[in-house]
């Protein structure tokens, strides 16, 4: 027999309403979002090093100032998604420790290199619309601050996404050094954005309860198939290649077909093995670790404050 809060937590799914954070939720419901959110925050935060590796390097002022407010946006984005994280009751600090350990994941995408220029359009292009693809369903999930921080963000990696086909657009009106370029950051990039969607559905432990649950709404590769449909007349636009020789329209379903994906890399980069896992994590700790004075200066000034407040 379920208890009065269980029963209340089940007519708010089924309703389709909102769970805030003063509403009783089962634990399982708890740890699923926790382990997403903070997952997704660690994603935002590790994702601004591939394009800051390119502010001192980019072709122009104007390419510079945009480059630098996306990356500013990223860390606004994991700002907010830690602030939803914690109030479901988990520290900052201990989703920070989980990230330096290793224990907590953060997405796959952000372990790879950014080699030339192009990558920053091949990144916004492909990796903010994969993002936007699997974060736009988001914005209704179930747990209220998740859903309604999402909103705000899916706006962001919207111009995100646009400023990244730019500066595809631009290289591919080029010169032929400059197609080529932008070829190749494409062809780098496009196995592993189809990879951040997660594994396929039969190898997803966690997808069917979190879409039980309201959290999650299509699953893994319905996400990627809507993906990948989406990027076909976009790389027409461009004028670039997608590198999968069996990528064709299915008259049957409707949809693009796509050739097989290669899991055991994406396991790899997981289990922390990918290019640049290693050093992801370690620039991190070092910028927490640069970062002590400033978090012992607000913490002196707060005491300060304080003090002031009681005479
Ligand atoms: N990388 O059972 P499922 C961005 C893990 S966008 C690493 O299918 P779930 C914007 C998964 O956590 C990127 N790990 O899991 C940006 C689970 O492990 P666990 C971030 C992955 O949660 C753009 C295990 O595999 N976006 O940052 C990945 O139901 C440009 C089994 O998988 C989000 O996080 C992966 N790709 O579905 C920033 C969106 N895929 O936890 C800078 C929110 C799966 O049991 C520059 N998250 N795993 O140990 C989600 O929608 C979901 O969590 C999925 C995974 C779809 C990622």
């Amino acid at each position: 027999m379920p208890t009065l809060e269980e029963q209340r937590f089940d007519e708010l799914i089924a309703a389709d309403a909102r769970v805030e954070p003063r509403d009783w939720m089962p634990e399982g419901y708890r740890k699923t979002l926790v382990r997403q959110i903070s997952q997704h925050a660690h994603s935002e935060i590790i994702g601004m090093q591939p394009e800051a590796n390119w502010i001192s390097r980019a072709p122009s002022l104007k390419r510079k100032a945009i480059l630098m407010a996306k990356v500013q946006d990223e860390a606004g984005h994991g700002l907010y998604l830690y602030s939803a994280a914690q109030t479901l009751g988990t520290p900052r600090d201990e989703m920070f420790q989980a990230l330096v350990d290793g224990t907590a994941k953060y997405s796959s995408i952000f372990n790879y290199p950014t080699l030339t220029w192009a990558d920053m359009g091949a990144i916004g292009w492909l990796v903010d619309g994969a993002a936007i693809c699997n974060q736009v369903p988001l914005c209704r999930a179930s747990y209220g601050p998740y859903g309604r921080a999402m909103v705000r963000i899916c706006k962001e990696e919207s111009f995100h996404q646009r400023q990244g086909f730019e500066i595809l657009l631009e290289l591919m009106n080029g010169t032929d050094a400059q197609k080529a370029m932008a070829q190749d950051a494409v062809d780098r990039w496009y196995a592993p954005s189809l990879m951040m969607f997660g594994p396929p559905d039969g190898d997803s432990p966690n997808s069917q309860q979190s879409m039980a649950w309201n959290i999650k709404r299509f699953s893994n590769d319905d996400l990627r198939q809507r993906f990948v449909d989406m990027l076909v007349p976009q790389a027409e636009a461009l004028g670039v290649t997608l590198p999968d020789p069996d990528l064709r329209f299915n008259e049957q379903t409707g949809h693009y077909d796509y050739g097989q994906l290669d899991w055991d890399e994406f396991h790899e980069v997981l289990a922390g093995r990918g290019p640049c896992n290693g050093q992801r994590l370690a620039h991190r700790r070092k910028a927490f670790e640069d970062g002590a004075w400033v978090r012992e200066a607000a913490a002196a000034y707060a005491r300060t404050q304080a003090q002031l407040e009681k005479v």
